[in-house]
């Protein structure tokens, strides 16, 4: 060895040292001075009466119990829609559904509803340098037109902000039942093509409608087409039959693919989106959850959710992350028993009240429909604590904007980071919100619902949806259950309401009814 080599390795020797040598504090600080990684799990139907924290006895909900006493629980919290794929619009584009006419529920086959230019929160998220993550339920559309699964499907999330996307196209109950990677159907034999089709059946092949013995679940209303795995579905398949997911290990499934994207990424900043299908129909809880919640596969499969969010959190603990994530909890809508498969929901429902005693359900321009349990958590940043402030799915793409340094905001998502994170109660002032394009309005302690023809109760589902004659108004704190329509007894606060209302939604396409002001 020359001098030159010995000179190299003393100062390589030097430097080791001096890494080491670096006190842990100073290198702790630098890891926190990172941008934090953002974390959003949504569940799907869960209403807000299913969580234990916000008042459930009858069912055990201890993973998410704990994630909200270490965080900040809503008692207001809001999804934009009483139904899935317009809240979902909403919380990844932060613009009002109702002003996307697409942005109804969709079949399996839709197109994308997003633009691809459209600013979404992951893509808001890629401008700080951020790896983006989608894993679980979509269910807003992909392809333009005619999708040929065989081939790459797109665009999807991949095309409107997502890095890595693992997803099921629609819902659990409708086709196609094969997960998607990346445009990907994940492992498709090419010799064995997927079609789908949404209004005829294919030749020769059974139905849950025709074949009703051929099921394991049997179908209430809806939900009678191809049978997958006993279920029947909405929607014709014909194919992949190697790619069809299991429906009793999707929880599973979902679970590890988010821990691997967490553990692929741990070195951030990331932000991943954890569309859990629990508790929608069909609910297959898998075996070891089966009878755990002694309220029937509804009950099971929110054991399961919250067995699984608690799998999740560990890994974040694990990893070391939990001190530099800021997890936001929800749920797309609120709950319904009875959506479509006889599967004792109703039957086995004891004393469980899946709306937390408020009115109505999915569905439902009621409270039920879109008030829903809403958590933040970020260990050592947000004290934990309740609040009362008026939140809304959609307004994290511009709180979290701020969050991380950036300057976007889009139309309807207000920046309220204090109240996300507990520090300030205040939220937002008012919210419009959507059930099936109608919407109702809700500003400080009150609700208004304009008048709506329509009928005013889905009886297939047994749910209230809010429609009537006349124009009602509940006042929230006095009358959370919204049983008191003091629409005719408080006129000036229904004309504050009104005006507050319409300013924001226009001019609606069902006339309203104008109202004698005092
Ligand atoms: C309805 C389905 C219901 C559910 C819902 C979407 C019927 C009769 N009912 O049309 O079962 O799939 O769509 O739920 O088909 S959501 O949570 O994705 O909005
Ligand atoms: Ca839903």
């Amino acid at each position: 060895m020359n001098k030159s080599h010995w000179i190299f390795i003393l100062t390589l020797a030097v430097l080791v040292g001096c890494k080491n040598d670096k006190p842990a504090k100073e290198a702790v600080s630098a890891n926190s001075a990172k941008q934090p990684n953002i974390v959003v799990i949504y569940t799907d139907d869960l209403g807000y009466g299913d969580i234990g924290a916000n008042g459930a006895t009858e069912l055990q909900t201890p993973n998410i119990d704990k994630l909200a006493n270490g965080g900040v629980r809503f008692t207001n919290g809001y999804a934009s829609s009483a139904t899935c794929t317009p809240s979902r619009y909403a919380l990844l584009t932060g613009v009002y559904p109702w002003k996307n006419k697409n942005a109804k529920i969709l079949p399996g086959t839709a197109p994308l509803i997003i633009g691809t230019e459209q600013m979404t929160l992951p893509r808001m998220l890629k401008t700080k340098g951020y790896h983006t993550g989608i894993v679980g339920k979509w269910h807003l559309g992909l392809g333009s037109g005619h999708v040929d699964w065989n081939k790459k499907v797109s665009p999807g999330p991949n095309e409107v902000g997502f890095d890595y996307s693992y997803i099921m196209a629609a819902t659990q109950d409708r086709v196609p039942t094969v997960y998607i990677e990346n445009g990907d159907v994940v492992g498709l034999d090419p010799n064995d093509p997927i079609t789908i089709d949404y209004k005829n059946n294919y030749p020769g092949q059974t139905s849950g409608k025709e074949n009703p013995e051929l099921t394991t679940m049997k179908w209430h209303h809806g939900h009678n087409n191809s049978i997958i795995n006993g279920i029947p579905r909405i929607g014709y398949m014909k194919g992949g039959e190697k790619a069809r997911w299991s429906d009793v290990d999707m929880a599973d499934h979902f679970l590890k693919g988010a821990q691997d994207y967490v553990k692929k990424h741990k070195d951030g900043p990331f932000f991943l989106y954890y569309g859990m299908q629990q508790p929608h129909v069909p609910r297959t809880p898998h075996p070891r959850f089966v009878g755990k919640s002694g309220l029937g596969p509804r009950g099971d499969v929110i054991v399961e959710a919250d067995w699984v969010i608690g799998e999740f959190l560990k890994t974040l603990e694990e990893e070391g992350l939990l001190e530099n994530t800021l997890i936001v909890f929800s749920s797309d809508n609120g709950p319904v028993l009875n959506d479509g498969y006889y599967d004792d929901a109703v039957e086995k429902l004891g004393k469980h009240t899946p709306t937390g005693g408020l009115r109505g359900g999915k569905y439902s321009l009621f409270e039920a429909g879109t008030h829903v349990p809403f958590i933040t958590s970020w260990k050592g940043t947000i004290k934990p604590g309740v609040s009362n402030a008026l939140v809304c799915q959609m307004d994290l793409l511009s709180s979290v904007a701020k969050l991380v340094g950036s300057d976007i905001r889009t139309s309807d998502s207000q920046d309220i980071l204090e109240a996300f994170l507990g520090s300030s109660e205040n939220g937002r002032k008012d919210l419009v919100l959507e059930a099936s394009a109608k919407t109702a309005y809700r500003k400080g302690d009150w609700a208004m619902i304009p008048p709506y023809s329509g009928k005013a109760l889905l009886k297939e589902v047994n749910i209230e949806l809010g429609n009537s004659s006349e124009y009602q108004l509940y006042n929230l704190k006095e009358d959370p259950s919204q049983q008191n329509n003091l629409a005719a007894s408080n006129k000036e606060k229904l004309a504050e309401m009104v005006a507050g209302y319409t300013a924001i939604r226009g001019k609606q396409t069902e006339k309203i009814k104008e109202i004698e002001l005092k």
